[in-house]
């Protein structure tokens, strides 16, 4: 993939690939479900996003120091740069490794140690957005942001993910509050699995900056209208796509259409180690299925520059 890329909608905890579960599992001597790397390679196969969720959240628990939370990082910046990434964006469910008894500071000072090298070691900026899991209480999302914000750990946004359908935007509006009001960038999963109507939530009640995913906004007109006009990010990633069954198949994905209703769309990669590929596979699986061309390819990578959460005068390098 050739124009500079930003990568915006990346979970770390899904750059885990099967060897370092393996290896890092070892290393702690960890006993994981799995008997074998191909015991646990045979588990790729979702029906559903819970049905990943449920080898996610096992897989992560192999996550145990600053330094895995270093390496895993490390690994996802050198595979994410031969991809051609110039910008990242990334994701940690911080709710996954605290009621564990990790705690905040040791994930983010692991990750932050090995981004705080990127720039010298790929050229690569990069932002880091703590997530929560939308399925727990919003009361455990505030006591993690209140600890965090206490604690002076350096974040920049705040994300919100896992089950969407039945855990509403509506839930999290104090959370969100609190988070703009200490000046941090605001994202939120909404119309993955969820209705159009929690894109809308997220917008009015949470007054996100993005929305990942945001596919289902295409069953109501009026909502698309909105999201073109105030050029609202959509953060879409076409193989987790294809992998949780949200679309049948790549041929049904939306992408084509939003891009044809000017919907300011970026491509990324989810979970790069469990939906088949890091961020040139996503670009390659649709430049494959839709035939698109060096003009779409380049305003996909301009969409992704423009819905970073980047100062003027580093838009200005990518552009
Ligand atoms: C996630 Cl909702 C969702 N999608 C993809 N990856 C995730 N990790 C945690 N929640
Ligand atoms: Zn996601």
């Amino acid at each position: 993939m050739r124009p500079p890329v930003a990568e915006l909608h990346l979970h770390l905890e899904g750059t885990l690939e099967p060897a370092f579960i393996i290896e890092t599992a070892s290393k702690h001597g960890i006993e994981l479900p799995w008997r074998s790397l191909e015991h646990l390679e045979a588990q790729y196969d979702f029906t559903d996003l819970q049905s990943f969720l449920d080898l996610l959240y096992v897989n992560l628990e192999v996550l145990r120091d600053e330094d895995d939370f270093a390496e895993v990082t490390r690994r996802y910046l050198v595979r994410a740069a031969a991809a051609g990434v110039r910008h990242a964006e990334i994701f940690f469910d911080v709710q996954a490794h605290t009621r564990r008894g990790i705690p905040a500071e040791t994930v983010v000072r692991g990750i932050r140690s090995a981004l705080d090298r990127s720039v010298a070691d790929h050229g690569m900026t990069t932002k880091l957005i703590m997530s929560f899991w939308r399925d727990l209480p919003a009361e455990d999302a505030m006591g993690a942001l209140t600890h965090v914000l206490g604690a002076g750990l350096p974040i920049d946004g705040i994300g919100l993910d896992s089950a969407e359908v039945g855990y509403p935007p509506s839930l999290f509006v104090e959370v969100y509050r609190m988070a703009r009001d200490a000046g941090l960038h605001v994202v939120a999963h909404a119309g993955e699995e969820g209705p159009a109507e929690y894109v809308w939530e997220a917008l009015d009640l949470l007054h996100v900056e993005r929305v990942d995913h945001g596919i289902r906004s295409l069953e109501d007109p009026e909502l698309v209208e909105r999201l073109v006009r105030e050029r609202v990010p959509l953060t879409v990633c076409p193989l987790s796509n294809v992998r949780l069954r949200t679309v049948e198949t790549m041929a049904e994905h939306p992408l084509p259409r939003m891009l044809e209703l000017g919907l300011l769309v970026s491509l990324n990669s989810d979970d790069p180690a469990y939906f088949g590929g890091y961020l040139d596979a996503n670009f390659d699986a649709v430049v494959a299925e839709f035939g698109l061309d060096a003009r779409a390819v380049e305003q996909l990578a301009r969409n992704s520059i423009d819905s970073a959460f980047l100062e003027p005068d580093e838009r200005a390098r990518l552009h």
